[in-house]
């Protein structure tokens, strides 16, 4: 069976809380919450102090979701103004480049101003409060900068992964009707420029929303500027003031919108607001992290996607850490990256995700073992699932068999951690995630939703609301509802299954949805179908997930051509390029599987769960087919599988 790593004792002795420091926080948290969240959000600055703790319910009747609704605050000022009289000094953010010679370090002073001027600039160009700004950068420290001065305005930002394209980015400016965009000429990426200008360019043939283009100068190429609608930052810079008040926002007011797929549709707008979110990302980055002041802190996540946003802004910022921003990938220039970044700056907590680790353990122990990384005191995963033998290595080759590791399982539906072990508190078991955050129920049910006690296995829900719980899906509420509070009446269902053992660990175990996870980044398997179906060769389409060594799922096409079309390595590749150009490259297919048909029942619904079985290869057991209205197809699959 599995092993236990206990807690080191120095880490009992002196994290922020201990076993029983847990257990009386957390019963606290649900049986005094009034009192509990006076505390915790006492870490950040009010304007005007709540009075009103939460009116959340999760039922039909008087469904809403709110925390801390009549306080007032403003998360720039919460992250750098609060800081500057004690602080001003400290290093906020040591950056590095994709290219190992680039180096900045900017003080939490030099970030409020920047930030400030910014503001100004984004007012210049029109921003006001409550309207969105599309915010589409590589990992430079003005994406921190962007994000910040939108809050400070009390304007929403919505940030868009550098990957995606055109097509991506457009429908994300359209569908939240953004005004404004920031970008940069480009990014580097191993070596490698993305061309972000230019995609802005391209997407902005489709938005007519938009009118003005912020556009930071980063890596030198160059790009044509728009005459009346396109800026150069550091011109903008140079003229604006450094004096900028903050908005008092208040606590219910959006912060951000995020994308992110789901099982059906387009990508959804997952809104956070102001006081819940930051205070959910202040507590959980404080205790799950055990951060001290003074200390380095690096999360590898990129802005684009949700641990960006919690866990490289606003969480260590509002917490006043310092901490490492790098823009390039783990194995450029080569598989050492990580960790001679570690004992550049003598980082002492590192969170990264599964996927590069086993990409980087695949090259050998060499590669890390060449680096000394005895700065380093804790370590944490996100994103997906880390496999047993990940979670080894993790803990042996990179920890060195001394540092904690804190697999911490959340959404970008819930702002920040969910469950997680704390260092100082839980034993750890290499692949669980451990225990609930101060404020979180969870509760495992099954398939037609009676709730399973003990140690089991189920459908994960939470069934109270929580501070950074997201608030509606932009523009349509009604989704919100239906896709999150329907499935288990009066539940949040999460969309993955999760086992309890006998000592109450809970382990995520995947999605159960049509949801898949590839390289930790969120892929609705309609999304890609939908690209598929768009080409014009393409009849039908149907995307599975598939189990892939480095990446954790792949992404495995089945593809029916029209007729007419003959199957070959050419159209085969010209699909994948399809789908990269449709949504971006985190959407390469790895297989596409020509079947002439697809297997359905006799009402018309494709069966996936054979699909599955044939991507994964297990055929042993395909399970009920007969309501397939051609059994054969099946069997034509198999034949014709790779
Ligand atoms: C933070 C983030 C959410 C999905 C989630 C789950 C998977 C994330 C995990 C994990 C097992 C962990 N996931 N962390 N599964 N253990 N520690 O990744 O947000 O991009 O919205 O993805 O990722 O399946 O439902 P997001």
């Amino acid at each position: 069976m599995s092993t236990i790593h206990p807690v080191p004792a120095e880490w009992a002795a002196r994290a922020y809380v201990d076993a029983a420091g847990y257990a009386e926080k957390y019963r606290r948290s649900i049986e005094e919450p009034e009192a509990f969240w006076r505390e915790e959000t006492a870490r950040l600055d009010w304007i005007k102090p709540w009075t009103r703790l939460s009116k959340s319910s999760f039922d039909e009747a008087d469904f809403g979701i709110e925390w801390f609704s009549d306080g007032t605050l403003n998360v720039a000022a919460n992250c750098l103004d609060r800081h500057l009289a004690e602080r001003g000094d400290t290093v906020a953010i040591l950056w590095e480049g994709d290219d190992p010679s680039q180096q900045r370090r900017i003080t939490y002073r030099e970030l409020h101003e920047e930030v400030c001027r910014f503001a100004n600039t984004l007012r210049r160009l029109g921003a006001k409060k409550g309207e969105r700004v599309t915010i589409y950068l590589p990992m430079i420290p003005e994406a921190a900068v962007a994000m910040l001065a939108c809050a400070r305005i009390g304007a929403i930002h919505s940030v868009v992964f550098g990957g995606f394209s055109p097509e991506a980015l457009a429908g994300r400016i359209q569908d939240c009707d953004s005004k404004i965009v920031v970008t940069a000429d480009g990014g580097m990426r191993g070596g490698k420029t993305v061309p972000l200008k230019a995609n802005v360019d391209e997407a902005l043939n489709h938005c007519t929303s938009v009118n003005a283009v912020l556009v930071v100068r980063h890596v030198g190429s160059s790009v044509t500027l728009a005459e009346g609608r396109d800026h150069w930052w550091h011109e903008e810079r140079a003229v604006a003031s450094a004096d900028c008040p903050a908005e008092e926002m208040s606590a219910e007011d959006p912060l951000f919108i995020l994308y992110t797929s789901g099982s059906t549709g387009k990508p959804k707008g997952v809104l956070h607001t102001t006081g819940g979110y930051l205070t959910w990302a202040a507590m959980t980055h404080h205790y799950v992290f055990d951060y001290r002041p003074g200390e380095v802190y690096w999360c590898a996540a990129d802005v684009g996607w949700v641990t960006g946003h919690s866990y490289v802004v606003y969480g260590p910022l509002v917490n006043g850490a310092t901490q490492v921003m790098f823009e390039g990938v783990p194995n450029y220039p080569d598989h050492s990256r990580f960790w001679q970044i570690v004992d550049r700056y003598q980082v002492n907590i590192f969170y990264g995700a599964p996927t590069a680790l086993r990409a980087l353990m695949r090259e050998g122990d060499e590669w890390v073992k060449k680096t000394d990384r005895s700065s380093l005191r804790l370590l944490g995963s996100v994103g997906e699932p880390i496999n047993p033998e990940a979670w080894e290595w993790y803990w042996r080759v990179v920890g060195d068999e001394r540092c904690p590791i804190v697999d911490t399982w959340w959404q970008t539906e819930t702002g920040a951690c969910m469950m997680t072990p704390l260092p100082g508190a839980h034993a750890l078991k290499p692949g669980a995630a451990a225990f609930p955050m101060f404020g979180v129920v969870p509760q495992l049910v099954d398939g037609d939703g009676a709730v399973l006690e003990g140690a089991t296995e189920g459908n994960l829900c939470i069934t109270q609301s929580w501070p950074g719980q997201m608030r509606t899906v932009w523009g349509d509420h009604e989704r919100f509802f239906q896709t999150y509070f329907t499935t288990y009446r009066g539940k949040y269902f999460t969309g993955d299954g999760c086992k309890r053992d006998a000592d109450g660990y809970y382990w995520i175990t995947g999605r159960v949805d049509d949801v898949i996870n590839v390289s930790g980044h969120r892929m609705g398997t309609a999304e890609v179908e939908s690209a598929l179906v768009a080409h014009a060769k393409v009849a039908e389409a149907a995307v599975v997930g598939m189990p892939h060594e480095i990446k954790g799922q792949g992404i495995y096409a089945y593809v029916t051509l029209n007729a007419g079309e003959a199957e070959s390595d050419e159209i085969r590749k010209e699909l994948v390029q399809w789908v990269r150009r449709e949504i971006g490259p985190i959407a390469t297919p790895d297989v596409i599987h020509f079947a002439p048909a697809l297997p359905k029942t006799r009402s018309g619904k494709i069966m996936r769960r054979i699909l599955r079985k044939i991507a994964e290869n297990d055929t042993s057991n395909l399970g009920d087919t007969s309501t397939l209205a051609d059994p054969g197809v099946v069997d034509t699959l198999i034949a014709t599988r790779g």
